[in-house]
């Protein structure tokens, strides 16, 4: 029989009941001190019969903050939060990653501690407005990270992994995706550096490798996947050769026998992208690969059979279908998601939508 869906996997060291991923979303509703609390708890534990979770994105230090209301993994209470959730979701029978992030210049001095400045690879303000708690503010030019500062940002992700670990998560996703401090590395728009961590598609990569060697060294790399976007422009972001690029940040992935890559096939916001061959892209990664962006079910099933993709990973139908397995497993309609509510406010339209057995 043709795989699909439904078929279990392992993923790493981390079995799974069913491909269909519950992607990370950023939701912007953790409690005080940026701590997951009740209502968080209670939105992925609705959500455990994924076959895995990957946590929205959650920064790993006070300099990796990028937005109002997004839960930590750098102090206690965020960790002792953090169990809550995890316990919550195995209690369930379900399986929980942590996503790693760090936001680098998509930031904004009153997000960060004593109004320091964003840091970037290079001191490129990014277009646009950043997300505070007073409400959009123009993007300010990030300070570039010395070449001696590199070690601490490395160190700041293997604290987190440690922390993550601490909490009980059953791994840690790197987020290298959609604009933020390690695609802003990987990219050429955004890395201008002259040193060790700019220049050549192999020096672009360098800090995404020395994260993930670092935070594989504590781990194990069967509990760590990655997260790329090669074409997505969000956050004012863009490479003169993507295929070249993730070609080689795959290929360079591949040998550590990582849990996933993961990976956003396309652009978040509707441009015109340069053309992208993901199966190319996929042929230099001999591990699992979790596909994102837009599928449904039919087209999930279709990829997953052809071979091309071994998970699918869904965003916005998670968001509005808690039981979005089981509406797949008995082809019933999802609910649409609101999008009103999607970052930030309250339970509703958090942890109110409805199931099928009501
Ligand atoms: C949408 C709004 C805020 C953050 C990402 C963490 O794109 C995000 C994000 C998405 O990875």
């Amino acid at each position: 029989m043709a795989l699909d869906l439904f078929s279990p996997i392992k993923v790493g060291s981390i079995a799974l009941k069913n491909r269909i991923v519950m992607a990370p979303l950023t939701r912007n509703r953790a409690g005080e001190g940026n701590v997951p609390r009740e209502m968080n708890v209670t939105y992925y534990e609705q959500r455990a019969s994924a076959g895995l979770i990957i946590t929205e994105a959650t920064p790993i230090s006070a300099m990796a903050h990028g937005y109002p209301a997004t839960p930590g993994i750098h102090t206690e209470a965020q960790v002792a939060g953090w169990r809550k959730v995890v316990d919550a979701v195995h209690a369930k029978g379900g399986k929980i990653v942590l996503q790693l992030w760090h936001v680098g210049r998509i930031s904004h001095p009153s997000l960060l501690p004593d109004n320091a400045l964003p840091v970037a690879p290079s001191a490129i303000k990014p277009a646009g407005q950043a997300f505070t708690y007073q409400g959009l503010q123009d993007f300010v030019t990030p300070r570039a990270l010395a070449a001696e500062e590199i070690p601490g940002v490395v160190a700041e992700y293997v604290q987190a992994t440690r922390n993550a670990l601490a909490a009980g998560f059953d791994g840690v996703e790197i987020h290298a995706a959609n604009g933020y401090l390690l695609d802003q590395f990987l990219r050429d728009s955004t890395n201008k550096r002259t040193d060790i961590y700019g220049g050549d598609k192999v020096n672009r990569a360098r800090l995404l490798l020395e994260v993930t060697q670092n935070v594989v060294a504590v781990a194990g790399a069967d509990k760590v996947g990655v997260r790329i976007s090669p074409l997505n422009p969000f956050n004012d972001i863009s490479d003169s050769n993507p295929q070249d690029l993730f070609n080689h940040v795959a290929r360079v992935l591949s040998p550590f026998g990582l849990a996933y890559l993961h990976v956003v096939e396309g652009g978040m916001g509707g441009s015109d992208l340069p053309p992208f061959d993901f199966v190319e892209l996929r042929k230099n990664f001999s591990g699992p690969y979790i596909a994102n962006l837009a599928y449904d079910k039919a087209r999930a099933n279709a990829a997953i059979a052809a071979g091309n993709v071994d998970l699918v990973a869904f965003g916005v139908p998670f968001i509005a279908n808690p039981d979005l397995v089981e509406r797949f497993a008995r082809d019933a309609a999802l609910n649409q998601a609101d999008q009103s509510s999607f970052y930030g406010g309250t339970e509703k339209g958090y942890i109110d939508y409805p199931t099928l057995q009501g």
